[in-house]
């Protein structure tokens, strides 16, 4: 919205158009509802009501949003009156009627804002809804209390316990916004405050009794109290391990079951429960570190206002599961591709499956025929590397082979224009090794995506000792046009992600030689919280992408016991879900893992040759802390060595890229709530425990202890 001409920079603002007295809140850059802003619309709600002048109030915004929610970087501080439910009870039960102008996101305390209003306007393409349960929290303005009453209480489940917004035109359906309003041409000269205005005059006109939501009352049936029963067992599968969602359906659940004020009162007890749990700190550290990450570091950052380069069509080289998925990742941007393959064969098999993709989303609902033809345009194959002359950018997703790398590296340097910026893929290998093949290394960096691509939101940004500033700005800005969690990493082998992810495998794989079977490992860490268990993860991804990037790593070749149980399996033939068997076998249904009694045997065959005593008292705590353990200790060294440029970024990624539970914040969070000490403590006994090779304590983790700083904030 644009601010009206007699605007002054104060957050919150009284303005009169007639016998109309508008709120106007201008906090950029998203309005958040900070302290500031909840004594701005105190006082002036105060002088708007005591106004004779005044018939009735519009809330309305500034900038690119109607408020986006509570100033989430206020919770770890002391609460400052007015606290924002008793600000928005006073709108609530103002004697004048109030009416929001709603466009943009309205979101969390600012949908709440909008609820306590007693109309609502909206524009059409405003996306409204009550996030709160995504930072370990619920609604604690009124939402729960609020929401069901005007939508119904399904509605109110459905957004208050995923989070997910709705647009205007949905909750138009649904009775929570009065009036829509299109914007642009079908109503010339119109902005949304004018039509609110007018919305206003009418109500004050008809003088008719004010319509508070608080004031509906929600019948109670016994279908309510089954469909809460359904609710909480879905959510205590599918949010497993978390408080927030369970405490958003009892509170929505006292909607139904409580007078309003009582309901309000009991919601606000859930909220400061949830704000000052460890889960919603996680979940609160998980939300800053993904934006923090787009920051780049001074040592990337040196020079002002540099020109991006234009990004409008891209090439990728190999037509396989990850070059299909990125290409899909551009034509979802709307970005041209053009997506080259050694034969036709390959080629037509890679732009099969490529749209055997988009059906898939096509079939889930996520996009339609429209969209699904569009996006297959977009992409067009070619065997041939004179195409790719006028390119901007080629992504190589090719095998994983320094000697192929960088041969397609140099033929790129060849045919590419000069402007052209040239990343790969590659997961482990050595970037500036792979620019030196071209006479462009200043344009060369990773863009390592996580499979699938069209779908993980990840992409570490690796930057080579030569990537130059423009080089590295322009893929940043690229990676979130394409909605992705960008990450700037260093070189080192498998970076930042895979860098720690083999310390965390190495264990796994330890374990498995010591006597603990893949189900055990597994589900300790499930139980956890990890999206999956290790060794099923590998078993799905297959065993020897990471086999093969060993062999091409001759470091790492001397110690006869690293991976050697997942070295065993690729020598059997064990390749994963794709060779229906790996560390599980995979019978009828080719996802589903089967304890396979087997490999058991070859484990324990391998264990008395290789002297690797078998225990059976491994627990799973044990489990769990030498795989987290691990992890945490290289990210230590990660930060140390700079890879990392800070230990938000190592969360965002694992938070990201390898489904590390979100109410844990990601290892580097993790690690401060358990306690410094606690994870050295562990090291040094599994150094003892004869592991010595690999668990050394990172030495920033000893300093830590020292100066009692958090490692999360390094
Ligand atoms: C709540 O409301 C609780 C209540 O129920 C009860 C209270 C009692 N606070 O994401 P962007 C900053 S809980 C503080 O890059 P976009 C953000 O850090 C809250 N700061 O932009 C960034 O700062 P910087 C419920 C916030 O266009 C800048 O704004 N609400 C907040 O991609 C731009 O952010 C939510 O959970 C905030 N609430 O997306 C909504 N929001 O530039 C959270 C943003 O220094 N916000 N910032 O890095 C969002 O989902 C997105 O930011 C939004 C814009 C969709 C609004």
């Amino acid at each position: 919205m644009t601010p009206p001409q007699d605007h002054k920079k104060e957050p919150v603002q009284l303005l009169n158009h007639g016998s109309i007295a508008v709120i106007f809140i201008d906090n950029p850059p998203v309005n958040a509802l900070s302290h500031a802003v909840r004594q701005g619309i105190v006082s002036c709600l105060k002088a708007a009501e005591t106004d004779n002048n005044v018939d009735a109030i519009v809330v309305s915004c500034s900038g690119r949003t109607f408020i986006a929610g509570a100033d989430i970087s206020e919770f770890g501080q002391p609460a400052l009156e007015p606290h924002l439910p008793d600000v928005l009870a006073q709108l609530d039960e103002c004697s004048k009627p109030i009416i929001a102008a709603l466009f943009g996101t309205v979101l969390g305390g600012g949908f709440e804002v909008a609820l306590s209003c007693h109309y609502r306007v909206a524009l059409t393409n405003t996306n409204l809804g009550l996030p709160e349960v995504t930072l370990g929290l619920i609604p604690g303005a009124g939402g729960t209390q609020l929401l069901p009453r005007l939508a119904g209480v399904e509605i109110a489940l459905q957004m208050i316990t995923s989070g997910k917004a709705e647009t205007a035109k949905k909750l138009f359906e649904h009775g929570v916004i009065d009036l829509l309003v299109e914007q642009g041409p079908i109503n010339p000269g119109e902005t949304l405050l004018q039509q609110a205005i007018v919305f206003a005059q009418n109500i004050a006109k008809k003088g008719e009794k004010i319509r508070r939501v608080s004031e509906i009352s929600i019948h109670n049936n016994e279908h309510h109290s089954e469909l809460f029963d359904q609710w909480r067992k879905k959510l205590a599968k599918k949010a497993r391990g978390q408080n927030a969602p369970q405490c958003c359906i009892n509170s929505i659940e006292n909607a139904v079951l409580l007078p309003f004020n009582e309901g309000k009162k009991r919601e606000r007890e859930f909220f400061i429960t949830c704000r000052d749990s460890s889960q919603s700190v996680a979940m609160r550290h998980a939300f800053f570190a993904e934006r923090r990450a787009a920051k780049l570091p001074a040592a990337y950052d040196k020079t002002q206002n540099v020109t991006l380069l234009p990004i409008k069509q891209v090439a990728i080289v190999g037509a396989g599961t990850m070059g299909g998925g990125i290409a899909m990742c551009f034509a979802n941007a709307g970005l041209s591709v053009i997506l080259l393959e050694m034969s036709e064969d390959n080629l037509t098999r890679g732009l099969l499956a490529i749209r055997k993709r988009f059906e898939q989303a096509l079939n889930r609902g996520l996009i339609d025929h429209v969209q699904l033809e569009q996006r297959m345009s977009l992409i067009v194959g070619t065997c041939n590397y004179e195409d790719l002359s006028e390119v901007d950018l080629v992504v190589e997703a090719a095998f994983e082979t320094m000697a192929v790398k960088r041969q397609i590296f140099a033929t790129l340097d060849q045919v590419c224009k000069l402007e052209a910026i040239l990343a790969s893929n590659t997961s482990y290998l050595d970037i500036n090794e792979i620019a030196q093949s071209t006479a462009r290394s200043h344009k060369v960096l990773g863009m390592h995506f996580f499979a699938p691509a069209n779908i993980m939101k990840l992409l570490e940004v690796v930057c080579a000792d030569d990537t130059d500033e423009q080089t590295l700005k322009t893929v940043m800005a690229l990676g979130k046009k394409l909605g992705k969690i960008s990450v700037a990493v260093g070189v080192c082998y498998g970076f930042v992600g895979n860098r720690m992810y083999s310390c965390y495998g190495r264990e796994a794989n330890m374990l498995l030689l010591e006597g603990a079977s893949p189900d055990h490992i597994d589900t300790a860490m499930k139980n956890w919280g990890m999206a999956m268990g290790p060794l099923a993860v590998t078993d799905m991804s297959g065993i020897d992408i990471a086999y093969k990037a060993r062999q091409e790593n001759p470091a790492l070749k001397q110690d006869p016991l690293y991976f050697r149980a997942a070295d065993l399996m690729v020598e059997a033939g064990r390749l994963g879900q794709k060779t229906g068997a790996g560390f599980y076998r995979y019978d009828s249904d080719a996802r589903t893992p089967q304890v396979d009694e087997r490999v058991l045997a070859v484990f324990s065959n391998e264990a008395k040759i290789l002297g690797v005593v078998q225990r059976g008292d491994i627990t799973e705590k044990e489990i769990q802390n030498r795989l987290v353990f691990a992890l945490i200790n290289e990210g230590a060294r990660i930060l140390a060595e700079g890879i990392a440029t800070k230990a938000s970024d190592i969360d965002a990624i694992w938070l990201n890229g390898y489904g590390f539970p979100r109410h844990l914040g990601g290892p580097m969070c993790y690690a401060d709530e358990i306690g410094i000490d606690t994870v050295v403590e562990g090291i040094k006994l599994y150094q003892q425990q004869g592991n010595g090779l690999y668990w050394h304590t990172a030495q920033l983790l000893e300093q830590l202890i020292v100066s009692g700083e958090k490692l999360s904030q390094q």
